[in-house]
């Protein structure tokens, strides 16, 4: 067992009762079509059941008797075509699953408008069978809340990838499109299962290389293979490529010359792509090049690439992610300040890609102020999947509940019950495009993800991107039966051990509201002494402020005034101490460190508390996972074993840097009875972290 089936093991299926009720459910199958999507629909249905099931159901062309499974969309079964209703709710993607009485013989159906519909039915039906559910009486309709579910490769050409943690990119440049690696059958099948329908296949930190023919070429071979799995690929366009490799003297997106190399470009890309989905943009920010180079605004550049992409219906992803010193007094204001004023003036195929929070995918971050704000413009989510700031593939985080979090965050918009959710479900505003993009955590790893348990953040984020009401809970359940066993005395110990690790990660890294204090460059481990880098804005010290009075960033009317950018009551429950939720304290807060907090404790006490607290928690997690032996196979067992045994190291490393770091402002004491620190504070100063990969080279 190597984790490389993910959550698609088909294992068979253990409970006898469970078995044989299944296998007298599936004994015949009805399923027609030969599209190549209606057709790997078929293979994984009959592999699975195959697999699970010991069976191969006989094909028929009518039902003849009970227990026949009807696949279909109304133009290859006449038998699905009956159930309007449920056709027309699922939409261009969604499906229905339903027992139904046809010809007097008790059936399953699955059925949808369309051949991708049906991919997606099959694999929600081979989960029910995977995590034990009952089939009598099944009725499923589901659609997806959000249109564009899109994964965003930080991958480069020579197959390194910027912040992946899970061996090289899985893209074999060199040997496409002759090579098809089998890897990118089973990649976009893992997609499919959950609904993700497309790739963004390189970095944001473009190269404008992958627009030349020799790449779209390559690119078109993947394409080839997504398609049939519903999987649009979309590529990073670099805002520079007219110069690069165009020839030209000038990017500006005013430019005759230059709109007009882009629109060639798109119309060779669509010669050789023919569904491509279209440009993701990340300009002026980090040293991209962009439309600000010419003295244009965000909408000039964005606006250019849309009117190229327009005539095959592509969509441009333009990024908000801006920072650089011309806000001085607070980085956090920035994407705001330069995205708000321009509301209403993106062309309609354009969609504003803002990440969860308005720093950078921080442990916990407040949600962007751009939710809610831009009324006449669709917003797209973009969260980080791979763990960047939370432990890279080393620490067991499970981050359906940050990514939670950010989604049921209340803006205010429209009154309450604005909800980030709706406002990029298109639904405050009635945008006809939404999107929820995730920064892959995926590479060449056996496991795909490096960590085990990471499988379940790339799991999540599709269940999520699909609806993201569903729970934490319940997606954790479900990857958990799909990945490693249906047992319950493991599931339910582990299902919490899931829910409670990504607050366990926030306690030993950055409580209260505690942000950017990772080390610099790899951003692995704590750095929260770092002062000295080129741009006051990298610095740890920028973000904490701690001195001798107190701790945290004042972001109220009194200091950067950050608060004015959310709706009220948001920003007049961010203004003051009382009535900021504990967790965004020192986001918002410059708070003195004998503040009494709520629980009656000082706020130097709280926080040395939270940092014991998460290493404790940790410590947990682990006596939970040694009583798992036994009941997984050992091969993962062992691995997750030997992962959580470093994460409690480097949890103990966390807490004891930032407790010694921080007790030198406070002067107050850790108590006597708590574990001490192994080394004094220089010591953890002059940790060199050589072995760490993954810088981009910024800060
Ligand atoms: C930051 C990463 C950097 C990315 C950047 C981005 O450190 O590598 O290029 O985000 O999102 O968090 O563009």
């Amino acid at each position: 067992e190597d984790g490389y089936r993910l959550w698609l093991r088909y294992d068979k299926v253990q409970n006898s009762t469970l078995y044989n009720n299944y296998r007298q459910s599936v004994k015949q199958m009805q399923f027609n079509g030969s599209s190549p999507t209606l057709l790997a629909a078929k293979r994984e249905l009959t592999n699975a059941l195959q697999q699970m099931l010991n069976l191969q159901p006989a094909l028929v062309n009518s039902v003849t008797s009970n227990g026949t499974l009807i696949v279909g969309t109304p133009k290859t079964s006449a038998n699905v075509a009956k159930f309007s209703n449920d056709i027309a709710a699922a939409g261009d993607e969604g499906y229905f699953i339903k027992s139904a009485n046809i010809n007097g013989k008790s059936c399953l159906m699955i059925g949808a408008n369309t051949d991708k519909g049906i991919l997606y039915g099959v694999f929600n039906f081979l989960k029910l069978l995977q995590t034990g559910q009952s089939l009598q009486s099944v009725a499923i309709n589901e659609s997806p809340k959000i249109k564009m579910r899109v994964l965003n490769h930080w991958d480069n050409l020579d197959r390194t990838v910027e912040r992946g943690y899970a061996g090289s990119s899985i893209w074999k440049w060199h040997k496409l499109p002759g090579y098809i690696d089998p890897r990118y059958i089973d990649y976009a099948r893992a997609n499919a299962s959950i609904g993700i329908n497309g790739a963004v296949v390189n970095n944001v930190n473009a190269s404008a290389i992958s627009l030349t023919k020799d790449y779209l070429i390559k690119a078109s071979a993947l394409a080839n293979v997504f398609r049939t799995y519903g999987i649009k690929i979309y590529l990073t366009a670099r805002f520079s490529a007219p110069i690069e490799i165009g020839g030209l003297k000038t990017a500006d997106p005013l430019d005759a010359g230059v709109r007009q190399w882009w629109k060639d470009k798109a119309d060779e890309i669509y010669k050789y792509i023919p569904d491509f989905g279209g440009f993701i943009v990340k300009a002026n920010s980090e040293g991209q090049p962009g439309p600000q180079t010419y003295n244009r605004n965000h909408v000039d550049g964005a606006n250019m690439l849309a009117d190229a992409l327009k005539p095959h219906n592509g969509i441009v992803m333009w990024r908000a992610f801006v920072y650089d010193d011309k806000v001085p007094d607070d980085r956090a204001k920035q994407a705001y300040n330069e995205f708000k004023p321009l509301d209403g003036q993106f062309s309609d195929n354009v969609i504003v890609q803002v990440k969860n929070g308005a720093i950078d995918f921080q442990p916990r971050e407040p949600f962007h102020p751009l939710f809610g704000a831009m009324r006449k413009t669709p917003l797209m989510m973009e969260f980080q999947i791979t763990q960047e700031y939370l432990g890279f593939s080393t620490h067991l985080v499970y981050l359906a509940p940050m990514f939670k979090e950010t989604l049921e965050s209340d803006t205010y918009a429209k009154g309450k019950g604005s909800t980030v959710a709706k406002d990029i479900e298109g639904q405050l505003d009635k945008q006809t495009l939404s999107g929820m993009a995730g920064v892959a955590n995926i590479g060449s790893d056996v496991n795909w993800t490096g960590h085990p348990f990471a499988q379940a953040n790339w799991y999540a984020f599709g269940r999520l991107a699909w609806n993201p009401a569903q729970s934490s809970e319940a997606i954790a359940d479900d990857w958990l039966r799909m990945t490693f066993t249906q047992d319950n005395s493991f599931i339910k110990p582990v299902k919490a051990l899931m829910l409670s690790s990504r607050e366990t990660t926030v306690d030993y890294m950055t409580p209260l509201g505690l942000h950017h204090i990772m080390g610099t460059g790899a951003h692995y481990g704590p750095g929260p002494w770092v002062g000295n880098l080129a741009r006051p804005d990298w610095n740890p010290t920028y973000y904490h402020k701690a001195d001798s009075a107190g701790v945290g960033f004042d972001r109220t009317s009194t200091g950067s005034n950050a608060v004015a950018q959310y709706f009220p009551p948001v920003r007049d429950e961010f203004e003051h101490i009382e009535t900021t939720p504990e967790k965004y304290l020192l986001w918002f807060h410059h708070v003195s460190w004998k503040h009494t907090m709520p629980s009656g404790k000082t706020l130097w006490q709280e926080m040395v508390d939270h940092y014991y607290r998460g290493v404790d928690s940790v410590r947990n997690m682990q006596k939970t996972w040694s009583l798992m032996q036994g009941k997984i196979d050992d091969a993962r067992y062992n691995e997750v074993k030997q992962l959580l045994a470093i994460q409690e190291q480097e949890a103990v490393w966390w807490r004891n840097a930032c407790v010694l770091y921080f007790q030198s402002f406070s002067k107050m004491p850790i108590p006597a009875s708590y574990e001490k620190p192994d080394h004094d504070l220089n010591y953890y100063r002059n940790q060199k972290l050589y072995f760490l990969p993954g810088t981009n080279g910024v800060q």
